[in-house]
């Protein structure tokens, strides 16, 4: 498997353009709230590190993945933002369940991105079972909120 054993949160940090003055809305689903609290973690303190201020990030909870796309639509409504970072774990479990909603989260994101002109960032964990998940959410495959804050600055960057 490609990922085996990568750490794909390792970043050259020198290659990631300066986020002062960038401003994010990040959207946290609170199923799973142990993994999506240690991805948003990682999302807000990889912001800051690369300059963002905490008066530019804005934050709204939702209960479940599929709410994420209606959660930045609500952001969008409060205030201007560059980006939007959506943060979820959906758990594959006897049902289709998460087939559905992973398809209308992608979906939904891909269509405000270009409905909004601004980037909608697809952080959710799509695992077959809870160690898949905790393995990225600060484990042996690093942090994915890490990975979303990356792609945010690096993604307003590219439109600015
Ligand atoms: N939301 C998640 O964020 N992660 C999940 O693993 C998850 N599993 C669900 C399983 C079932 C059977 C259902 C009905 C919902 C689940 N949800 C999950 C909640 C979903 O994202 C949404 O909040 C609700 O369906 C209400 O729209």
């Amino acid at each position: 498997m490609a990922s085996s054993l990568q750490n794909l949160s390792a970043y050259n940090e020198n290659n990631i353009p300066d986020a002062k003055g960038m401003r994010f809305g990040i959207v946290v689903a609170e199923w799973n709230r142990h993994i999506t609290g240690a991805l948003y973690d990682g999302c807000v303190s990889t912001l800051l590190k690369h300059g963002v201020s905490e008066a530019d990030i804005v934050v709204v909870q939702v209960p479940g993945s599929f709410e994420l796309p209606a959660g930045a639509v609500a952001l969008h409504q409060k205030t201007v933002l560059d980006a939007v970072i959506c943060l979820g774990c959906v758990i594959k479990g006897e049902t289709n369940h998460d087939e559905y909603i992973n398809q209308a989260v992608a979906n939904g994101l891909t269509q405000l991105t270009i409905s909004t002109g601004k980037p909608h960032i697809f952080g959710l964990l799509t695992v077959l079972n809870e160690a898949q998940a905790l393995d990225r959410a600060g484990g042996k495959h690093g942090n994915k909120g890490v990975e979303a804050a990356v792609t945010a600055v690096r993604m307003v960057a590219t439109f600015k």
